[in-house]
C-alpha cells in the first residue's frame, strides 16, 4: 500500500491542480479573442486524476496524451509560457510553433507526444514500453485515453501485446461517461475494465475526483509496473465539465472560485452540482482546510502565486512573434 503523502506533498499537489486549471482557464480566454486557430479541448474537471498521476511519475517516464492534452502538458512541468506561445503558434512555443494545440510535445518533461486520433496514445506508449524494456530502463510508457477510446481496434492490439510481451505501461482510462450510460461509444462490453482484464491486464478502479484516492492507486500501480515490468489498467471515474459539452469558448461554471470550496451556500446556478459534487479541486481545497492541512489565506495565496505565473506566461507567449514565413520548410523532414 502507498504511504500517506506529507502535508508538504498534498499541498504540491494542490498547486499542480491550480496551475492546470489557471493555465487552461487562460488558454478558453485566448481562444476567446480569436488569438489561434482551432478548438480547445480542455481537461478542465480531471486535474485531481492528472495531478496526482503526474505526481507519481519520473521524468524518464514516457507520457502518451489525446485531444485532451494541455492539463496533463502542465502536470509533467512543461514551461506555461512555451505552452501557451505553442498553442498560439508562435515561435517560442514548445515546438517552434508548429504544433499547435494539437501536436503539442515536450520530451525534456517526459511528456512524448498529442495524438488528437482516438487511440492514438495507446499504440504510442505501447512502443515507448517496448523500447524501455529492450533497454533494460526503468522508466514506464503511458497512455492517458477516455472511455470512448476502448471501441477503437487499437485498444485490444495494443492491450494483447502489453499482455503477452509484458511491457511496463500505464494504461490510465478516463471515464466521464455518465453512470449507468453505455461507455460513450460503441463498446459492447458492460464496463471498460473488461476489455484488458480479458486479456489478463491487472484493472483497479478509482474515483477520480479524490486526488489522495488516485495518488494512492497510482504509487502502487506504478510500483506494481515498475517491479513486474507488466502493464496496469488505471481507470479514473470522472464527471464531464459542463464546458467540454459545447462547441463555443466559454465559463459555463465561472472562474473557478477558490473560497466556494468553505462557503458551498454560494454555489449557484445551472452547474452548480458539478461544482458542488465534482469539481475534484474545490474538494480538495475543502478536505485540506477541514482536515488542518493549510488554512484558507494559504490557499488563496497559493492560487495568487499560480495566477501571476500564468500571467506571466499570457505576457511571454503574446511576446513571442509567428515564425518567419521564411522559416516554413526548416525542421521538415524532406
Ligand atoms: C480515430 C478518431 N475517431 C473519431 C475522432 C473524433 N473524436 C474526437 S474526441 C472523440 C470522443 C472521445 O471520447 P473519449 O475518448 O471518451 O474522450 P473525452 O473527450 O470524453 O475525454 C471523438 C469520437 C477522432 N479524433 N479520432
Ligand atoms: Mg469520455
Amino acid at each position: 500500500m502507498a504511504s500517506q503523502p506529507t502535508t508538504a506533498e498534498r499541498i504540491s499537489l494542490l498547486e499542480r491542480m491550480l496551475m492546470m486549471r489557471r493555465f487552461e482557464e487562460e488558454v478558453l480566454r485566448v481562444a476567446q479573442t480569436h488569438a489561434y486557430v482551432g478548438r480547445q479541448h480542455l481537461h478542465i474537471g480531471h486535474e485531481a486524476t492528472g495531478a496526482a498521476v503526474a505526481s507519481v511519475l519520473t521524468p524518464e517516464d514516457l507520457f502518451h496524451t489525446t485531444h485532451r492534452n494541455h492539463g496533463y502538458l502542465i502536470a509533467r512541468g512543461a514551461d506555461p509560457g512555451r505552452a501557451l506561445a505553442e498553442i498560439m503558434g508562435r515561435k517560442d512555443g514548445l515546438n517552434g510553433g508548429r504544433g499547435g494545440p494539437w501536436h503539442l510535445c515536450d520530451r525534456e518533461a517526459g511528456f512524448q507526444s498529442t495524438s488528437a486520433m482516438v487511440g492514438g496514445s495507446v499504440g504510442l506508449a505501447i512502443g515507448a514500453a517496448f523500447a524501455m524494456k529492450k533497454q533494460k530502463k526503468k522508466a514506464i510508457g503511458v497512455a492517458h485515453f477516455g472511455d470512448g477510446t476502448l471501441d477503437e481496434g487499437i485498444c485490444f492490439e495494443a492491450f494483447n501485446m502489453a499482455s503477452i510481451f509484458e511491457l511496463p505501461v500505464l494504461f490510465l482510462c478516463e471515464n466521464n461517461a455518465k453512470e449507468g450510460q453505455r461507455p460513450s461509444s460503441m463498446l459492447a462490453a458492460k464496463a471498460l475494465r473488461d476489455l484488458p482484464a480479458a486479456l489478463q491486464i491487472e484493472t483497479v478502479v478509482v474515483d477520480g475526483r479524490d486526488a489522495d484516492d488516485v495518488r494512492a492507486a497510482a504509487t502502487d500501480a506504478v510500483a506494481r509496473i515498475r517491479t513486474t515490468g507488466k502493464p496496469v489498467f488505471l481507470q479514473a471515474q470522472l464527471e464531464r465539465w459542463p464546458g467540454s459539452h459545447q462547441l463555443k469558448p466559454e465559463f459555463p461554471t465561472g472562474v473557478t472560485d477558490l473560497t466556494l470550496a468553505w462557503e458551498e451556500g454560494r454555489i449557484e446556478g445551472k452547474h452548480a452540482d458539478w461544482t458542488r459534487a465534482h469539481d475534484g479541486i474545490r474538494l480538495y481545497a475543502k478536505k485540506l482546510v477541514a482536515e488542518k492541512a493549510t488554512s484558507k489565506e494559504e490557499i488563496l495565496a497559493l492560487d495568487r502565486k499560480v495566477i501571476a505565473r500564468i500571467e506571466a506566461a499570457r505576457a511571454f507567449a503574446e511576446a513571442s512573434p509567428f515564425p518567419a514565413p521564411s522559416t516554413a520548410t526548416d525542421l521538415a523532414f524532406a
